[in-house]
């Protein structure tokens, strides 16, 4: 019992955005094949048009930087669609996925690393741990619009 506990207390839900570029360009369902072929779990999804306020509070430890102002014109050019995935370690594991900030540094393999090339359009936005992500979680869903239920899969793909 305590082993399915601790098993349970590992699943994370965290945080996506598929920023502006992953729309226009048209590599939504890229990006998401990726997510959804690692084993994790679509349980929120929703597209809308990101304002300055909103990204004031989602960037707040960047609005002092002088990129801030090209930073909301691109996260505001176009819809994004908002997701939360899950799955065990889910923060950590969509990090790794989306690979780092820079584009051109991000490893071969990773979304950022296939798909982008220069900051700050690099596709993906992942939270960067399990206290943010909840936190990004709650701007953007209520519990309502956030679902349960089970894959297929899920057997297989746990131990
Ligand atoms: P992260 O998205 O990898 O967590 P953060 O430092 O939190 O990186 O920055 C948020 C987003 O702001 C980045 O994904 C990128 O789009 C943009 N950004 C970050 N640093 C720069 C910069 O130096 N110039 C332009 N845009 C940047
Ligand atoms: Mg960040």
């Amino acid at each position: 019992m305590q082993f399915i506990f601790l098993v349970k207390k590992m699943i994370e839900q965290t945080l996506v955005i598929l920023k502006p570029d992953a729309l226009v360009r048209g590599i939504t369902g890229k990006v998401i094949d990726r997510l959804e072929s690692k084993g994790l779990k679509l349980v929120a999804s929703k597209m809308m048009m990101l304002n300055e306020e909103v990204l004031k509070q989602h960037y707040s430890h960047l609005v002092d930087k002088p990129f801030f102002g090209g930073l909301v014109e691109y996260m505001t050019s176009a819809p994004v669609i908002v997701q939360v995935w899950e799955g065990k370690e889910a923060t950590s594991v969509v990090r790794l996925m989306a690979g780092v900030t820079n584009p051109r540094q991000a490893q071969p393999g990773t979304i950022r690393g296939d798909f982008a090339i220069d900051i700050p359009k690099n596709v993906i936005h992942a939270s960067e741990n399990y206290e943010i992500a909840k936190q990004e979680i709650a701007r953007f869903f209520n519990d309502s619009e956030i679902y349960s239920y089970k894959r297929i899969d899920e057997d297989m793909l746990y131990e």
